[in-house]
């Protein structure tokens, strides 16, 4: 099994290009074994209003920086990342629990967003647009918002960090950022990148702690002008309640309950493949994990047997271990909540046929495991499937026509992400226009989302805004329009028109 050591045993803020110690601190649990990886600190509202001002001062010179020089910084983070990323991928493991092939997919996805964020140094692009007076041009610009403050998840500690962090700083913009506390590893590996790239000090402020300080010092701070968010609906809904109170712009993804449909005229044995990697893939704890399986009911039997086969075949252990295919829960808060799912799909009277408990023989004794589930017969109003459970659980939802599928698959208050298994192209493209959430994937499971690409989803699942893509740049900037009227009179708009 591979090993890197993370050369210290209590990490540190990093605020103002230093790396700050604070008193009080909580460990950091490998969920694989139990055992304590590193010492997380837990820092109170000081340490926010430190990183705020160091932001702020440093924010005003590096919007000064041409945009193409600021993501020469990015260019460099990605090079580096890309030299180590075997070790943040070990780390991340050792942290997260996802095998380690997952977690080499999750630091790709971190570099090619460096890259992709780089490439916008030299678009960012705006638009000119006609005047409506004669000797007048008209354009529309990016501009900073300047100080932002990024909230990101233990699920994609890297990954969701480059997300926001990138766009951010390439459009100017300086960041403070509380990564969770169960995943500080890749939030202190990534600002050491970021430090060796020679970004300048005060532009990245990363302060550890626990949420309900450091998070709400963060969303009450008058100069932090923007609050990208992902994570728990209820936190979310928080963060959405106070900026709004405060006029601040605020992002939100927030989790789906993401459905798999599998048509009549499915290729059973891919609709297969695409659910097990699915919802098993980082034991199902991906907003867009695959919770639900929409079943015509021609194909139920057919599909259940092949998926109940495949399941038999999982490996779940230690990710380290390059030939586990399934890893632990991150924490026993999340193995409880799974085990009172099982529970009320139960007392729904929905059909056990595989999982249901956690592991607690062999060498998983010490970690959070819990076996890959099949629920069969819910329905759709079951809470089994309607609720984000954020484990290894899937429930079949049998129902009759392609029409029912698409109403089941919309009728969750999430939107995020959802697939369809067909071989009919009309169908193809009635779903893609008519399933309801921000990504759709046709004959591929509800994983897989590309960086160069919005990510973010319909109704409960955020505020309307997008992480990654082009997109993101809408969440760090503001439009300006600017005017320049070179008649050399006072033209008035509305009036002068000829
Ligand atoms: C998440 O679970 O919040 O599309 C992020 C995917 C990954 C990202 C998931 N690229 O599954």
């Amino acid at each position: 099994m591979a090993t890197v050591s993370l050369q210290t045993e209590k990490l540190a803020n990093y605020i103002n290009g230093e790396w700050v110690e604070v008193n009080e601190s909580t460990s950091v649990i490998n969920p694989a074994t139990g055992e304590e990886v590193v010492q997380v600190p837990l820092s109170e509202a000081d340490s926010v209003e430190q990183a705020v001002a160091a932001a702020k001062k440093a924010q005003k010179e590096w919007a000064l920086v041409p945009a193409p020089q600021r993501a020469e910084v990015l260019y460099q983070v990605g090079y580096i990342m890309k030299e180590r990323k075997e070790r943040l991928s070990q780390l991340l493991t050792m942290e997260n629990g996802k095998v380690i092939e997952e977690a080499r997919g999750e630091v790709q996805e971190g570099i090619d967003m460096a890259f992709y964020m780089a490439g916008e140094g030299r678009r960012l692009f705006g638009q000119t647009t006609p005047a409506e007076l004669k000797d007048k041009f008209a354009m529309s610009q990016r501009c900073p918002v300047g100080v932002v403050g990024i909230i990101t998840p233990w699920n994609f500690p890297i990954a969701i960090a480059t997300w926001k962090s990138f766009p951010a700083i390439v459009a100017g913009n300086a960041v403070v950022w509380k990564p969770a506390t169960e995943t500080p590893i890749m939030a202190y590996e990534l600002a050491k990148i970021f430090e060796e790239a020679g970004l300048p000090k005060g532009i990245i402020n990363v302060v550890f702690g626990k949420g309900s300080t450091v998070g709400d010092a963060m969303v009450h701070h008058d100069d932090i002008r923007v609050i990208s968010f992902t994570g728990s609906n209820d936190t979310g809904r928080n963060i959405a309640g106070e900026c709004g109170k405060q006029l601040k712009k605020v992002s939100l993804e927030m989790g789906g309950k993401n459905a798999v449909i599998v048509m009549d005229d499915a290729d059973i044995d891919l609709a297969v493949e695409g659910i097990l990697w699915s919802a098993f893939g980082t034991s199902g704890q991906r907003c867009t994990a695959c919770s639900r399986v929409i079943v015509h009911e021609k194909v139920k039997e057919t599909l259940e047997e092949r998926l109940l086969a495949s399941m038999e075949k999982l490996t779940i252990g230690n990710g380290l271990d390059e030939s586990n295919k399934v890893g632990p829960i991150i924490n026993k808060a999340g193995l409880d909540k799974i085990k009172s799912y099982i529970e009320i799909g139960k007392n729904e009277g929905a059909k056990l046929l595989a999982g249901g408990y956690e592991i607690t023989d062999g060498e998983q004794r010490a970690g959070n495991y819990f076996a890959p589930t099949l629920f069969t017969d819910a329905t759709a109003d079951m809470r089994i499937a309607q609720e984000e459970i954020f484990g290894p659980v899937v429930s079949l939802i049998p129902v009759k026509s392609f029409e029912e599928a698409i109403e089941v698959n919309n009728g969750v208050t999430y939107g995020l992400s959802s697939s369809i298994f067909t071989g009919d192209v009309n169908r193809v493209f009635i779903a893609q226009r008519d399933l309801d959430t921000g990504i759709v994937y046709v004959n591929a499971g509800t994983t897989g989302a590309e960086i160069h690409l919005p990510f973010g989803g319909t109704k409960g699942t955020g505020n309307g805004h997008r992480d990654s893509g082009v997109q993101a740049l809408d969440v760090f900037t503001e439009w300006k329009a600017v005017y320049v009227d070179y008649s050399g009179k006072l033209q008035r708009a509305q009036i002068d028109v000829e």
